[in-house]
C-alpha cells in the first residue's frame, strides 16, 4: 500500500512536469544547464560562447575555434616528420614551449577543483568534499530522464554481455601495431592500482585511494598502519627477504598485513607489499619487487648523503624520491611511448610555474573505466621458453622465484600487447570483467560517448561506421543502439577506429590525455614550493628523479641489466645494433649503468 502511493507520487511528480529540459543535453560548448520547473537555462559564464544555447562565438573565442586545427591533424603532425621533430627536440625552448602547450592545453579540460560525482548532476559541498568517490567529467543522467542516454537511443539499452560476446571479445589475438609489449602492460597495471581502487563494497562510483594520484600507496600502503606494519624502521627501509641472493617482498606471516590469497597459495609465498590485490599476477610482483628494491637502494644513498637523519626522515625523502622517479618515467617513457609523437616529452614541472594551474587533483570515474585496457593482454605469458596459460599464471608467486625478476623482464619487453580499440581483442579470460565495465558505466549513469567527445573538444560522430571506420559491426551497433548519440562510451572506446598505425582511437587519446597530464603535473612535488633539491634530500636525490627512466630502474635493481622498453624491439637495425653492443651477461655490480644507458641512449 505504502510503496504504490510513494510510486504515484513520484510518478505524478515526472509526469504532471513532463521530462526534463536538461535531458535533452541542450546547453552545448560546456554551459550547464539548470531546470526552472518546466524550463531550462544554460549558464554560459566563461564559456566563449553565447546565446540559449552557448552557441554563438565571442569574437576571441570564433578566432580561436576557427585556427585551431583538428586533433587528427595535430595527430599527424607529431607522428610524421620525424627529422624536423629531431632538431625541435634540441632546440630547448622551442621544446619547452611545446610541452608547456601540450600541458596547459591538455589540463584546462578537467575541472579542477573537482565538481561533480556520481550521485550529484550539480554542484554542491558534499560532492566537492566527500573524497570516497570518484570524481566525474560530466554529472550523471538524470533519473526522470526518457532513455539512459538521456532522450537519444532506445528505453533500455542492449544486454551487456551480447556487446561483449559481439564486438569486444577476441577472435583472434590482434597485436598492437605500434609494438606495445607485456612489460608495459604490467606496469600499466601496477602503476594504475595505486589510484583506481574502487570500493567494490559501496559500489562503482566509490574509491578507496584518497590520494586521488600518484602517492605510491601500491608501494608503501593506503593507511599508516600497514605502511609501519611495511617497513623495517632501519634506515628508512622496507622490509624484504633475500631468496638467492635477491631481494624480495616480505611475507604475509613477516608483516601481518592483509593480501588477497586464495587458501591454495602457501606461506612462503604470500608475498606482502602495498597494494594487497597485487599477488593476482607476477607481472604486478615483479614490479612491486623491482620498487622495493628502488625504495631500499634509494634509502643507502640518502643514508650515505644525511648520517644525521632518522628512520622516519629516510623513508618519507625516499617516497617523495619515487614519486618523482614513476612521474618522470610515466611521462618521457610510458606516455611518450603511447604516444606514437615523434616529439620528445618532458618531465619538468618548472615549465608550469607561470602558468594557471591549481596543484591538485580528483581521479574521475570516466578515467578509471577509459583504462580499461584488457585488450593489451595475450593469451598466454611467455617467460624464457615456457609458456603459461591464465590458470598457471594467476595467483602464482613461484613464477617469480623460478625464473628471477630478470628473466621476466627480459621475456616481457619481448612479448607483444594486443591493440586496444578496433574491437574483438579483450581475451576470454577477462569476459566477466568486461561486463562489468559495461554495467557499472550504466549504474553510474555515464553520458554518451558524443557528449564526451564534445565535452573533450571533439565534433560528435555523425555514425556507426564514422565510430568503427567499418561496415560490419557498425551495422549491428546501429541495430542494438539506435542511434549514434546513445552509444555508450566504454564499448565505443573499445570499437572506435583506431589510428592508422595506432594502439587507440582519437577518442581514447583525447579523453586520455588530460586525465593523465593534469594528475601527473598537479602532484603536489611538481609544485614550485616541493620542486627543488631540498625536497629530495638535495642535489643527488633531485638529480635520481631528474634522470630517472625505466632502463635505469630495470638496470640498477635487476640482475644483469637486461636491455628493456614498453614496446618490442623495433625492425630497424640501429636498435639492435646498439642492444647488442651491450651484452646483457654482466652481474649488475660490474655493470656502470651510465654507460650501459650511454650506448643504448638512441633508444631511450
Ligand atoms: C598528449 C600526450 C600524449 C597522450 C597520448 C596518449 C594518452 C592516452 C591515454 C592516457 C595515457 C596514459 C596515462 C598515464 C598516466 C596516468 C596518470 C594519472 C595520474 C593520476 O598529446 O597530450
Amino acid at each position: 500500500m505504502i510503496i504504490t502511493g510513494v510510486f504515484v507520487f513520484f510518478s505524478l511528480l515526472v509526469f504532471s512536469h513532463g521530462a526534463n529540459p536538461c535531458c535533452s543535453n541542450p546547453c552545448q560548448n560546456r554551459g550547464v544547464c539548470m531546470t526552472y520547473g518546466d524550463r531550462y537555462e544554460c549558464d554560459c559564464t566563461r564559456t566563449g560562447f553565447y546565446g540559449e544555447n552557448c552557441t554563438t562565438p565571442e569574437f576571441f573565442t570564433w578566432i580561436k575555434v576557427t585556427l585551431k586545427p583538428a586533433p587528427s591533424t595535430v595527430h599527424y603532425i607529431l607522428t610524421h616528420f620525424k627529422g624536423v621533430w629531431n632538431i625541435i627536440n634540441n632546440i630547448s625552448f622551442l621544446r619547452d614551449a611545446i610541452m608547456r602547450y601540450v600541458l596547459t592545453s591538455r589540463s584546462h579540460l578537467i575541472d579542477s577543483p573537482p565538481t561533480y560525482n556520481s550521485h550529484y548532476d550539480y554542484k554542491n559541498w558534499e560532492a566537492y568534499s566527500n573524497l570516497s568517490y570518484y570524481t566525474r567529467s560530466l554529472p550523471p543522467v538524470g533519473h526522470d530522464c526518457p532513455t539512459p542516454m538521456g532522450v537519444k537511443g532506445k528505453k533500455e539499452l542492449p544486454n551487456a554481455n551480447l556487446i561483449v560476446e559481439k564486438f569486444l571479445l577476441r577472435r583472434k589475438f590482434i597485436p598492437d601495431p605500434q609494438g606495445t609489449n607485456i612489460m608495459f602492460a604490467f606496469f600499466a597495471q601496477h602503476f594504475t592500482h595505486q589510484f583506481f581502487k574502487t570500493d567494490t563494497k559501496r559500489g562503482a562510483a566509490f574509491t578507496k585511494a584518497l590520494g586521488h594520484g600518484v602517492d605510491l600507496n601500491h608501494i608503501y600502503g593506503e593507511s599508516l598502519d600497514r605502511q609501519h606494519k611495511l617497513r623495517l624502521k632501519k634506515d628508512g627501509k622496507l622490509k624484504f627477504q633475500i631468496i638467492d641472493g635477491e631481494m624480495y617482498p616480505p611475507t604475509v606471516k613477516d608483516t601481518d598485513v592483509e593480501m588477497l590469497y586464495p587458501p591454495q597459495v602457501p606461506d612462503h609465498l604470500r608475498f606482502a607489499v602495498g597494494q594487497e590485490v597485487f599477488g593476482l599476477v607476477p607481472g604486478l610482483m615483479m614490479y612491486a619487487t623491482i620498487w622495493l628494491r628502488e625504495h631500499n637502494r634509494v634509502c643507502d644513498i640518502l643514508v650515505q648523503e644525511h648520517p644525521e637523519w632518522d628512520d622516519e626522515r629516510i623513508f618519507q625523502t625516499a617516497r617523495l624520491i619515487l614519486i618523482g622517479e614513476t612521474i618522470k618515467i610515466v611521462i618521457e617513457d610510458y606516455v611518450q611511448h603511447l604516444s606514437g609523437y615523434n616529439f620528445k616529452l618532458k618531465f619538468d614541472p618548472q615549465l608550469l610555474f607561470k602558468q594557471r594551474f591549481q596543484y591538485q587533483n580528483r581521479i574521475a570515474a570516466e578515467f578509471n573505466t577509459l583504462y580499461h585496457w584488457h585488450p593489451l593482454l595475450p593469451d598466454t605469458f611467455q617467460i624464457n621458453e615456457k609458456e603459461y596459460n591464465y590458470q598457471q599464471f594467476l595467483y602464482n608467486n613461484s613464477v617469480l622465484l623460478q625464473h628471477g625478476i630478470s628473466e621476466m623482464v627480459e621475456s616481457f619487453t619481448k612479448q607483444n600487447a594486443g591493440r586496444v580499440a578496433g574491437g574483438r581483442n579483450v581475451p576470454a579470460a577477462v569476459f566477466r570483467v568486461a561486463v562489468a565495465s559495461i554495467e557499472q558505466s550504466r549504474e553510474m549513469r555515464y553520458q554518451s560517448l558524443n557528449e564526451y567527445r564534445k565535452h573533450f573538444m571533439m565534433k560528435p560522430f555523425k555514425s556507426f561506421e564514422e565510430l568503427t571506420g567499418e561496415k560490419e559491426m557498425s551495422a549491428e551497433l546501429e541495430k542494438l543502439y539506435g542511434d549514434i548519440d546513445a552509444m555508450e562510451l566504454y564499448p565505443g572506446l573499445l570499437v572506435e577506429q583506431p589510428r592508422p598505425g595506432a594502439i587507440f582511437g582519437e577518442t581514447m587519446v583525447e579523453l586520455g590525455a588530460p586525465f593523465s597530464l593534469k594528475g601527473l603535473m598537479g602532484n603536489a612535488i611538481c609544485s614550485p614550493e616541493y620542486w627543488k633539491p631540498s625536497t629530495f634530500g638535495g642535489n643527488v636525490g633531485f638529480e635520481i628523479v631528474n634522470t630517472a627512466s625505466l632502463q635505469k630502474l630495470i638496470c640498477n635493481n635487476v640482475k644483469n641489466c637486461p636491455y628493456t622498453s614498453f614496446h618490442v624491439l623495433k625492425n630497424d637495425n640501429s636498435e639492435r645494433a646498439t642492444i647488442n653492443a651491450s651484452s646483457n651477461s654482466a652481474p649488475l655490480e660490474e655493470v656502470n649503468p651510465t654507460l650501459l644507458l650511454k650506448e643504448r641512449s638512441s633508444e631511450l
